[in-house]
């Protein structure tokens, strides 16, 4: 009944419901493999009872996380933290938990060698060791069938006349050229920027000007990713995406919120609004928006994982499934007579609408849960791992305990 309503309200304003429902059910949130782990603040590590142990129980989780919700069929790995022998059978072992894996990370931020940076150290052994490092993880991407190498630095210093900025510039330059000629045939290489931590006088890429001005230099594979975590505050995102869509570099997000300086609360929480703003500059862009990659960046520390793991996907889905329902037309219009207002009620009106019949009828037609996080709660899965793995290890993502 409901969702018959709100089917009747949206095709009068000329949206095509059943095109919104397919693209809702071609929607792709990949989980992050240290999401499932224990992790922690600098401060402590409150190991969590079912945690994972390994990238194998990892895998369970997401294929777990996807069986539920039908939109997370991938699963990102970072390296060396999901390091195993044989990556063929690693790509098996996912696909038999129905995902696929999905972005690799390289990790140049946990070594002794890297205290005072990795691809911009002022030590070319260092540097070298990094790139072998990423070039490693080409071979990974090709040996799992991953399409995406992604790229974060902690590379900055802490006091002026540490290092020299523009040499760092200039190395940082040489390595992702290097690395990029070691990228499989048709994968793309993601630049991830933070404007600060964990250095704090200069990042050396800090924010999205600078990594989409490195990956003009790098390659036409090179691309930007936006973390939603990785900004000052007040910082429009929004326009950052519709920029960069425009410019065919925006590679993909990383999602989480960000609420003081840490980044890993849980995507739409603390800023629900700006998750919709986000996803209607992605909807507008029509088929620019095509080859974006969605994905999660969150630890949880004190959030039970798989449910917040859960949650942070569905509130994904909720913003997409308001951006699909805006009315452009109208929208259109009231931007060409200047209607400032009306436009942005037009916006409100989308946003302000309840979603959840039309996601349950989809999730229906996907054959999936009407609510996957009641379908949680009432489910043995959370309790079984409690008891097989028990509470792990402290940082058992990969994070140090
Ligand atoms: C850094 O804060 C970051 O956002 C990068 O994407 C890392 O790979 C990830 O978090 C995990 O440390
Ligand atoms: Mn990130």
């Amino acid at each position: 009944m409901e969702y018959n309503l709100l089917v009747e309200r949206l095709t009068k304003q000329g949206v095509d419901v059943e095109d919104v429902k397919a693209k809702l059910k071609r929607q792709h949130i990949e989980t992050p493999s240290w999401g499932y782990g224990n992790s922690g603040t600098r401060f402590k590590v409150f190991a969590w009872n079912g945690a994972a142990r390994n990238i194998y129980e990892k895998l369970a989780d997401a294929g777990y996380i996807h069986k539920l919700t039908g939109v997370a069929p991938s699963v990102a790995i970072h390296i060396p933290w999901d390091k195993v022998e044989d990556w063929q059978e690693l790509a098996q072992a996912a696909q038999a938990h129905g995902v696929a894996i999905g972005a690799v990370n390289p990790n140049v931020f946990q070594d002794d060698q890297y205290k005072l940076g990795s691809i911009t150290h002022p030590s070319a052994a260092v540097r070298e060791e990094a790139i072998a490092h990423m070039v490693e993880c080409c071979e990974i991407m090709a040996k799992t069938g991953s399409a995406l190498l992604s790229l974060w630095f902690a590379d900055g210093t802490n006091y002026a006349g540490q290092d020299s900025i523009s040499e760092r510039k200039q190395r940082m330059e040489d390595a992702l050229k290097e690395t990029y000629k070691h990228l499989p045939a048709g994968s793309r290489m993601l630049i991830e920027y933070k404007f600060f931590e964990p250095a704090f006088y200069h990042t050396d890429l800090a924010d999205w000007g600078m990594a989409y001005a490195t990956a003009l230099k790098v390659g036409e594979r090179a691309q930007v990713l936006v973390d939603t975590g990785h900004h000052a505050q007040g910082t429009n995102i929004a326009h950052i995406v519709a920029f960069l869509l425009d410019e065919g570099r925006l590679g993909g997000f990383h999602f989480n919120a960000r609420k003081y300086a840490d980044d890993d609360l849980i995507v739409g929480t603390t800023n629900p609004f700006e998750l919709f703003e986000i996803y209607h500059e992605l909807v507008s862009a029509g088929e620019a928006a095509r080859d974006v990659a969605y994905m999660i960046d969150q630890s949880h520390n004190i959030e039970p994982k798989l449910e917040a793991m859960l949650l942070s996907v569905l509130n994904c889905q909720v913003a997409y499934a308001k951006a699909l329902i805006v009315d452009r037309k109208t929208l259109a219009e009231r931007q060409r007579n200047g209607d400032v207002l009306g436009a942005y009620r037009v916006m409100q009106d989308a946003y302000e609408t309840d979603v959840r019949p039309l996601l349950v009828q989809v999730r229906d037609e996907m054959g999936v849960p009407a609510d996957p996080i009641a379908a949680y709660r009432a489910d043995d899965y959370a309790q079984k791992v409690a008891q097989e793995r028990g509470s792990g290890v402290a940082g058992s993502s990969g994070y140090p305990g």
